[in-house]
């Protein structure tokens, strides 16, 4: 099961209109394109994907692109708040299982995987649940070391040598760190393995307790490490096909707009510590019929990704993720942007530092990213000083 409901307020004005995991990454994709391919590349290919907020461009983008066989009984289901057991959306990620229980009731599977869809990541799925079955475990938790400085974002987990989990604390204002380094935290991932009996038990108390907040990792996690049957699995154990020494265990919650743009600007380095070129475990999608990519009239881009039916006409783009259908005019300059499907860059206008949402225009002459005073006053601009533009705005 892929939670996929998430309204990702963080990530505003690019959620404005799309739920989270249907955010578009780094030129071709969608985020949730990254944890589909991750347990579809591992063999999983029974998956419903949870969703309720804005979901209509995440149906769309699940139904057209990712089809399975149901002759051979795959699917990748998009599964909307049906409200079986009445009339409410689902109240927490918890509770979204726990409304579609009818799907495991159907397959009667004996483990039952829980991943989050806001993540870009490589992770061989098999590997995980591998270790779950081995170990006998209730659930097994994903834990990734981080920066203590950014785990207040994070599940954190104490674990003994065994791999059992002693202590997990969600979102906690003063993270534990490991022992060998003050500055790491090990946090969970958002991903989960259970034992179908241990789920649905959980699930039934958790819904049953008019305290809880009906969420997996506030609730149905620490109920279960109080119970003393979870484990973790270490992210660093595992290793993915054709994955470089520079991109092995790269993770990144991308739940806010400097953490969405900084993990576009690792995609465009020479060498990339997110390599989306390793077709051993390839990052699926389906991109649109359009023509190649074209640069006439001396137009330039360099560090930069370009996707096709983009032209840059006689314009210089430096360190950025150009999307598919683009058109970049004579002499602009666009600097450390993320310009997303169909945006418009007129005659001689500077871009920098900036992220554009689908069919942003920017006129001829005009700026975005230069003058921050100005932005504020017009756009959104991160804590880090990204100007973020949303869907088909026009500047003058
Ligand atoms: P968060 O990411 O803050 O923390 P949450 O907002 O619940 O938790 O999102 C988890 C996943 O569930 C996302 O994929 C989201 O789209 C989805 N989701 C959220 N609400 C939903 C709903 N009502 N219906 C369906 N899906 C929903 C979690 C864990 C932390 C962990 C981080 C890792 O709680 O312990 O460290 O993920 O990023």
């Amino acid at each position: 099961m892929v939670l996929a409901g998430g309204e990702g307020k963080r990530l505003w004005p690019l959620t404005a209109d799309r739920a989270k995991p249907a955010v578009p990454f780094g030129g071709n994709y969608r985020l949730i394109d990254f944890v589909l391919s991750n347990l579809v590349n591992a063999g999983f290919h029974q998956l419903c994907v949870l969703t309720q907020y804005k979901s209509h461009s995440l149906d769309r983008h699940i139904s057209t692109t990712w089809r399975l066989s149901s002759v051979l009984g795959q699917y990748i289901t998009p599964v909307p708040a049906q409200q079986r057991l009445g009339p409410r959306w689902y109240t927490g990620s918890a509770d979204a299982i726990f409304q579609s229980l009818n799907l495991v009731h159907d397959e009667k599977p004996d483990h039952i995987a829980v991943f989050g869809a806001d993540h870009v990541y490589r992770m061989d799925a098999a590997q995980m649940i591998e270790s779950h079955v081995d170990s006998h475990a209730g659930v097994t938790v994903a834990g990734i070391r981080v920066p203590r400085a950014e785990a207040k974002a994070f599940g954190c987990i104490d674990s003994d040598a065994s791999g059992k989990i002693t202590r997990f604390l969600e979102k906690p204002d003063q993270p534990p760190h490991v022992p060998d380094d003050p500055e790491v935290t090990f946090a969970s991932m958002g991903n989960y393995v259970f034992r179908t009996e241990v789920l649905l038990e959980a699930l039934r108390a958790d819904a049953a307790d008019p305290e809880s907040m009906h969420d997996m990792g506030g609730d149905i996690i620490p109920m279960l490490v109080d119970a003393g049957i979870a484990n973790v699995y270490d992210f660093d154990d595992n290793a993915v096909p054709g994955e470089t020494e520079r991109d092995r265990g790269y993770w990144r919650d991308v739940g806010t707009l400097d953490a969405y743009y900084d993990a576009h600007l690792d995609l465009v380095s020479v060498h990339p510590i997110f390599n989306l070129y390793n077709q051993r475990w390839p990052i699926r999608t389906a991109t649109p019929p359009l023509p190649p990519a074209k640069f006439v009239n001396s137009g330039t881009a360099l560090e930069s990704i370009v996707g096709p039916g983009t032209i840059i006409s006689g314009a210089t783009v430096r360190d950025s993720v150009i999307s598919a259908d683009v058109m970049v005019d004579d002499g602009a300059l666009v600097e450390g942007a993320v310009l997303l499907p169909g945006v418009r860059i007129g005659k001689n206008a500077v871009v920098r530092k900036a992220i554009l949402d689908k069919n942003v225009v920017v006129e001829p002459g005009a700026t975005v990213g230069v003058d921050h005073a100005e932005d504020r006053g017009r756009f959104t601009v991160s804590a880090g000083g990204v100007t973020v533009l949303g869907k088909g705005v026009r500047v003058e």
